[in-house]
């Protein structure tokens, strides 16, 4: 089954907008496999970021990521990648179309709210590199077949 790694940014968290977030790809019908609230070190957040080295914007946003607590987390489900950036929107926020978790809640591009997995590529890395493999539990509802 398909699995993607979701960020709750450390502005989600510092705007109280983690239940939200959270409802959201629950009432979506997808699973939760992974979650943990944690501190990110600045060689994690620069090893995730690593293919943005390069950039203007990169000490920038490992400053930001490293900045306060963030809600890590693995949603499982058919087409959950695609998905899960669907739901979350454009980058910029003011891009972002309302309905989307950007859209509905931010302004600013370096303060997204939301990092999601942007491939099935980046989301097997992203998922090794946040969680090991006994974080992550397998399980299904038992309550109905009509969501997954
Ligand atoms: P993310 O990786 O955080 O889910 O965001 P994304 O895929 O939508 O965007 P990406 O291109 O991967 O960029 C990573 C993060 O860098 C910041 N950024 N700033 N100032 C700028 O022009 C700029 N461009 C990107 C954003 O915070 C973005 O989420
Ligand atoms: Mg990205």
């Amino acid at each position: 089954m398909e699995r993607t790694f979701l960020a709750i940014k450390p502005d989600g968290v510092q705007r109280g907008l983690v239940g939200e977030i959270i409802s959201r790809f629950e009432a979506k019908g997808f699973t939760l496999v992974g979650l943990k609230f944690m501190q990110v070190s600045r060689e994690l957040a620069e090893q995730h970021y690593g293919v943005h080295r390069e950039k203007p914007f990169f000490a920038g946003l490992v400053e930001f990521i490293t900045s306060g607590p963030v809600v890590a987390m693995v949603w499982e489900g058919d087409g959950v990648i695609a998905a899960a950036r669907k739901m979350i929107g454009a980058t910029n926020p003011l891009n972002a179309e309302p309905g989307t978790i950007r859209g509905d809640f931010g302004v600013d591009i370096g303060r997204n709210i939301i990092h999601g997995s942007d491939a099935p590529e980046t989301a097997t890395q992203e998922v090794s590199l946040w969680f090991k493999d006994e974080e992550l539990v397998s399980w299904q509802s038992s309550l109905s077949s009509w969501i997954r």
